[in-house]
C-alpha cells in the first residue's frame, strides 16, 4: 500500500491542529458542500461531523441531489446569503465555473477550502486561483497511474481498454483520466486507450455507454471507472454482457458493491480515497486558521488504500472500504 506514511503524517497534523484549535473553534461556524448524494462523501460527511464534535466547532450540511454547476451554486448561494459562517468546505463541481461562485462568498467574508477537488489547476500559491486556504484530497493524476498498472497487470499487458468517466472539467475525474492515459502510453505500448465517455455522475447511463463500448470493441481487455458510479455502471454491463472476469474492471472508489464484484472476479482493483480524513482535516484547518495558525500547508495528499484480492482481508485496508451506516 502505497503512502501510509503520507497518511499517517495527515493524522498526526490533524491531531496537533486539533490541540491548537479547540481554542477558537466555539467561535466559527461552517458550511459543508460537497458534490452530490454519494458513499464517498457520505464517509466525508462523517470525518468532518467527528472532526467538528471533538472541535466544538458547528457544520452546516448541504449537499447537491445531482452533480453540476446548477445544483451546487443555488446551495453554495444560500450558504453565503445566510451570513453567519466562516468557512465553507466545498468539493467543486467544475474547476472553472465554480470560482465565480466561490469568489463571491470570499468577498462576502467567508473562507473557503476545497476537499477532493480543486479550483484552476489546484496551485494556490502560484495558479490563477489563489484564494482558496487549501485543497485536501487525493492526488488523482497518481491515482489514474495505479489504476493504469493495475489494468495493464489485469490483462496481461495488452489489449485495447476503455475510460468511463463523468463530466468534463472536474479536477478530480479529469486528472485520473490524465494519469491512466499517460501510464499506458509511457509503459504499455501493446496496449490501447478508449476513450473517456462521459456519464453525468449518472451509473445508469455508464451502464449503457460501457455496454456500447463492449460491442462496439468485441475483444474489450478492460475497463477503468473513474468513479463510484462510473465503475458500479461499468461493472454492471461486464456482468450484464456475461463478460466477468474476461473483461477485467479497475474500480475508483472503495464502495461495498465495487468489494463485491472483486469478490466475484469482476474488478481487479480497487483504489480507497481517504473521504473521512479529508473531511477530518478541512475542519481542523478551519478552526487552526481561526485559532491564528499560519502555516496551514496550502496542498494536502491524503494518499490510497489500494484494495484487491489478496489484502482485501487485511484489516489495515479494509477499514478503508466506504462505510455508511444503515447502508
Ligand atoms: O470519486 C469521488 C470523488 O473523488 C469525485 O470527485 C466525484 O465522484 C466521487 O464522489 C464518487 O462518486
Amino acid at each position: 500500500m502505497r503512502k501510509l506514511g503520507l497518511f499517517t503524517m495527515a493524522a498526526g497534523v490533524a491531531l496537533a491542529l486539533a490541540v491548537q484549535a479547540a481554542a477558537a473553534a466555539d467561535k466559527i461556524k461552517i458550511g459543508f458542500l460537497p458534490g452530490v448524494v454519494d458513499p464517498f462523501y457520505q464517509v466525508m460527511q462523517i470525518g468532518v461531523e467527528k472532526a467538528a464534535k471533538d472541535l466544538g466547532v458547528e457544520v452546516v450540511t448541504q449537499i447537491p441531489p445531482t452533480w453540476g454547476v446548477e445544483a451546487q451554486t443555488p446551495l453554495l448561494d444560500a450558504m453565503v446569503a445566510r451570513g453567519d459562517l466562516n468557512y465553507i468546505i466545498t468539493a467543486p463541481v467544475d474547476k472553472d465555473q465554480m470560482v465565480g461562485p466561490l469568489k463571491t462568498a470570499v468577498d462576502h467574508g467567508v473562507k473557503i477550502i476545497t476537499v477532493d477537488t480543486y479550483l484552476g489547476d489546484g496551485d494556490y500559491v502560484k495558479g490563477p486561483v489563489k484564494f482558496p486556504l487549501s485543497y485536501i484530497g487525493s492526488d488523482n493524476v497518481q491515482g489514474g497511474r495505479i489504476a493504469a498498472d493495475g489494468l495493464a497487470k489485469a490483462i496481461g499487458g495488452k489489449g485495447t481498454v476503455y475510460i468511463n468517466s463523468t463530466n468534463p472539467n472536474v479536477s478530480s475525474v479529469d486528472g485520473r483520466a490524465k494519469g491512466f492515459k499517460e501510464e499506458m502510453a509511457a509503459k504499455y505500448p501493446d496496449i490501447k486507450v478508449e476513450g473517456p465517455d462521459y456519464n453525468l455522475d449518472d451509473a445508469n447511463k455508464a451502464t449503457q455507454q460501457t455496454a456500447a463500448a463492449l460491442a462496439r470493441t468485441p475483444n474489450l481487455a478492460g475497463v477503468f471507472g473513474t468513479n463510484v458510479f462510473s465503475a458500479q455502471g461499468a461493472g454492471t454491463a461486464v456482468v450484464n454482457a456475461g463478460l466477468g472476469g474476461a473483461v477485467q474492471v479497475v474500480a475508483y472508489d472503495a464502495t461495498k458493491q465495487a468489494i463485491e464484484l472483486m469478490d466475484r472476479g469482476v474488478v481487479s482493483l480497487v483504489l480507497a480515497q481517504k473521504p473521512f480524513d479529508m473531511g477530518y482535516l478541512a475542519v481542523a484547518f478551519a478552526a487552526a486558521d481561526a485559532a491564528g495558525v499560519t502555516s496551514l500547508p496550502p496542498r494536502v495528499e491524503t494518499g490510497f488504500a489500494i484494495i484487491d484480492k489478496t489484502n482485501v482481508k487485511d484489516p489495515a485496508v479494509a477499514r478503508f472500504i466506504y462505510q455508511v451506516p444503515g447502508k
